[in-house]
């Protein structure tokens, strides 16, 4: 491996797939929120990435280096895949991680499967994690973990003997305290994640739930106040706990939505809606995402205002996601149903109501889908911070969308300022949000888009990425 990384980053997976060939191994880059976010920086900070890769074609017992250079297929940065047995894999991340922790930190409890089993593994996949991250680590390298699959790393690095930085960055929602003492190890994950010298928040929120956790979970930590958006834990090792919004790359968004390719399928788009207005929703499968809610709302304005038939649609695109859990299978099928039964009672040869898009699409097609868009529908129950949103309003290049937010995203905080922010559980209020987005004239659309774009562009990838980075460089080592 090379020696000269000083930024070593951590997530659950590795932002790449893995696969052995009779040519050797082939890396394919992946996609995804947090890779979406971090690659543009990592490839230019010239770091190491740690994660899990799926090894069942290799048969691997022992992490995988992929040197940066000598493969084409690479990001431009060192990778060092972790295998994990089909066992660990499900204890660990369709099990504890996505059966307790998701559900439990955006206020779902009742999803929540307390399975002691998973907790255990959960343990062991941590200090595989560290133990790896303890091997790649340089005397001066900083370590920024990211997420909730890896909460405990830090403890067990910690054990381990390392001193270096080690940051810890919470990509989903904190939950509030009456949710967070359900866990059944919640003084355990609180105690670990206290460990790392710079834990990351996505809003205020969250950093204000983690806090209400501390007070009472652990009253013998001590914590200063520094500013609203920033607490630093007074003791021997010194830890701050700050707020820092994920942005996008806005630039390259907005490039990207003005290049051929993109002008000319939107102009597609455009002739095929036939001078509907577009209402989108994209989102992965996921119950967070507030899917079927969404549609309910969709169906209540059809129901309620007939005058907006053959004049509005939605294209909904949902992502595959997570289809090993049960869950996860049983939403698909409501989402669709519930879709089925919208068309089949409003659609007619001339107008389909609600276009629904089951898989990932390529690139070209988002940014043609989200600079035509009229309304961007985006109500997840709760986010951690949503960048969808914020990829919507970058693409808007003309300035013609409406964004339509759950206040319960991390997002609203950023966007409040010209987006409609509505309660995602309020079906007719979601409904009257729509009327409102599609009774808006050009001169406020252009008014409101022209104050998020702002917004996107100034928090930007790049600014979260410095503000986390130098306070890691300046916390204070164990
Ligand atoms: C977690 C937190 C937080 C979506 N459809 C397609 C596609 N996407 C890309 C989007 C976006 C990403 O997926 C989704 O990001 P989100 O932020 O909306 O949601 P999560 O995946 O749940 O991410 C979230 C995030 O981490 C970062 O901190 O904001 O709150 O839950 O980038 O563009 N990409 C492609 N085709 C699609 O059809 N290529």
């Amino acid at each position: 491996m090379q020696t000269a990384s000083h930024l070593i980053l951590i997530s659950n997976r590795l932002p790449a797939t893995v696969e052995s060939t009779p040519e050797g191994l082939q890396i394919r880059p992946s996609s995804g929120g947090l890779v979406t976010a971090l690659r543009p920086v990592l490839a230019a900070h010239k770091g190491a990435w740690i994660g899990s890769i799926d090894s069942s074609d290799m048969a691997l017992e022992s992490p995988l280096e992929l040197p940066a250079d000598g493969n084409p297929g690479h990001n431009g940065y060192d990778m060092i895949g972790i295998p994990l047995t089909p066992a660990e894999q499900h204890g660990f991340y369709a099990g504890f991680s996505n059966e307790i922790v998701w559900p439990l930190f955006h206020d779902l409890q009742s999803r929540c499967n307390f399975d002691p089993a998973y907790w255990k593994i959960y343990s062991s996949v941590n200090r595989k994690f560290a133990d790896v991250i303890a091997h790649a680590a340089q005397a001066g390298s900083r370590i920024w973990v990211h997420d909730y699959h890896l909460m405990l790393t830090g403890k067990f690095m910690r054990a381990m003997g390392l001193r270096q930085r080690i940051g810890f960055f919470l990509h989903i929602p904190f939950p509030p305290l009456d949710i967070f003492e359900k866990l059944p190890w919640r003084s355990q994950i609180l105690q670990a994640l206290i460990d790392f010298n710079v834990i990351g928040f996505q809003p205020p929120r969250d950093l204000r739930n983690f806090l209400g956790c501390v007070r009472r979970l652990l009253p013998d930590v001590e914590l200063q106040r520094i500013d609203d958006d920033m607490y630093q834990r007074v003791g021997a090792q010194i830890s701050q706990i700050r707020v820092f919004p994920i942005g996008i790359d806005f630039n390259e968004f907005a490039r990207q939505a003005e290049t051929p390719d993109v002008t000319a399928r939107g102009a597609q788009i455009r002739r095929d809606m036939r001078g509907q207005q577009i209402v989108l929703g994209v989102d992965r499968l996921d119950y967070t995402k507030g899917i079927p809610d969404r549609l309910k709302a969709f169906r209540h304005l059809l129901q309620t205002h007939p005058q907006v038939h053959r004049k509005i649609s939605l294209v909904q695109i949902v992502v595959p996601s997570r289809e090993q859990i049960p869950k996860y299978r049983e939403l698909k099928q409501e989402i669709e149903t519930l879709i089925s039964q919208i068309n089949g009672t409003y659609g007619d040869p001339g107008w389909t109501p609600v276009h629904y898009i089951h898989r990932s699409l390529d690139r070209t097609e988002l940014l043609a889908l989200y600079s035509q868009a009229d309304i961007a529908l985006i109500t997840p129950l709760k986010d951690g911070m949503n960048l969808v949103a914020k990829e919507f309003c970058a693409a808007q290049i003309e300035c013609r969308g409406m964004l339509i937010l759950s206040e319960f995203a991390g997002a609203a905080e950023q966007l409040r300022g010209g987006s409609i922010l509505v309660n995602p559980y309020d079906i007719e209020g979601v409904a009257e949000a729509i009327l409102r987005a599609y009774e808006t004239g050009p001169k406020e659309r252009r008014k409101r888009m022209l104050r998020l774009r702002r917004k996107v562009r100034t928090a930007d990838v790049y600014r979260w990425f410095d503000d986390f980075n130098s306070c890691l460089a300046g916390a204070g080592a164990a």
